[in-house]
């Protein structure tokens, strides 16, 4: 036991793994790496503990296959999921990622109530609901990570296409994860200068065009697996925004009743994250078309919600 902030990792595959990595890298505390193969999280936590001589960070990486290690969690970010298999419908994933997604969290609130949820598994907007309503937990202590990924897609494409910093990009997305995501050109800056003033609108439908597709792209070229080196980076830049109380406004998905009408959904907004969690939802002023892609994307999460039995 230290007096350093503890964050656990449900899943050690991929994004897991990875997020077990850039957190214990960036010293945000110890780390408990925790999935239903045994031996696995075992090997991966130890292995990673072993390169912190190397690479000079303090953190205590326990990996392990009992929740009781998981105790008393400042943070916990879940990636534990099933990847669609040849012959399985998306219907058919959302029933297994649930009964998944649903024992992890009930396992994962009985030992650290406090802690604040960052889900990962996919369908995230799915998923993001099953856990709250499954933990009980309050709405702030419950988010999905999908913004910040769709963000830092949308920014690295703008910087490859302007040849500047991805420092100077800072990039706005609304709504559902992927296909559905709205992201808002007006918002989006380079330098402070909106980026309609700087590439054409088709220029601009392409980039985002990809962006939507970002998840997808990076499908094709891994053929065995999707992407988990941006996903894992954008979770646990979450967490550290919560560790570190750094309040930063970041897009999460988030539950939302009157913020922007959507009557008790999690969807994707720009947050405020504190220690407090979820500390405030940042309502902005929409045009006609951006509200229009808005309540598409949410009707998309509903329709999928609708499909959950718990
Ligand atoms: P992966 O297959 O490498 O890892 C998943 C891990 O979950 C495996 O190690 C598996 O043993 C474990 N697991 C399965 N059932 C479990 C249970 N009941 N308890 C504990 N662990 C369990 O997959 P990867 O690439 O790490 O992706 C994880 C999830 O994250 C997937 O659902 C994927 O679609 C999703 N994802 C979501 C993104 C987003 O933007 N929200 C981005 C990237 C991935
Ligand atoms: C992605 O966007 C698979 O949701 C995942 O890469």
């Amino acid at each position: 036991m230290s007096g350093r902030k503890k964050i656990t990792v449900v899943g050690a595959g991929m994004v897991g793994a990875t997020a077990a990595h850039w957190a214990a890298s960036k010293e945000l505390g110890d780390v408990c790496l925790i999935d239903i193969v045994e031996g696995m999280p075992q090997g991966k936590g130890l292995d990673l503990m072993e390169a912190s001589p190397i690479e000079g960070f303090d953190a205590n990486i326990v990996g392990t296959n009992d929740y009781a290690d998981t105790k008393d969690s400042d943070v916990v970010i879940i990636t534990a999921g099933l990847p669609r298999k040849p012959g399985m419908s998306r219907d058919d994933l959302v029933a297994k990622n649930t009964e998944i997604v649903k024992s992890v969290t009930e396992q994962v609130a009985a030992y650290s109530p406090k802690a604040k949820l960052i889900i990962v598994s996919n369908p995230l907007d799915a998923m993001v609901y099953v856990a709250h309503k499954v933990s009980g937990f309050p709405t702030n202590q419950v988010m999905g990570m999908a913004g910040v990924l769709d963000a830092a897609r949308f920014r690295t494409f703008i910087a490859m296409e302007l040849k500047v910093s991805v420092k100077e990009v800072n990039a706005f997305v609304l709504g559902g994860h992927g296909d559905t995501m709205v992201p808002l050109p007006r918002f989006t800056t380079v330098a402070g200068v909106p980026l309609p003033e700087l590439l054409s609108a088709e220029r601009i439908e392409a980039l985002v065009d990809r962006t939507r597709k970002g998840g997808g792209e990076i499908v094709g070229l891994l053929k065995t697996g999707s992407a988990f080196f941006a996903p894992s980076a954008a979770a646990v830049q979450m967490a550290e925004s919560i560790i570190k109380d750094k309040k930063r406004i970041l897009p999460c998905a988030a539950y939302c009743d009157k913020e922007y009408s959507v009557g008790g959904y999690y969807v994707g907004v720009p947050v405020k994250l504190g220690a407090g969690g979820v500390e405030e939802v940042m309502e902005i002023n929409l045009n006609d078309d951006e509200r229009a892609q808005f309540q598409s994307s949410v009707d998309a999460v509903k329709e999928l919600v609708q499909k959950i039995s718990l």
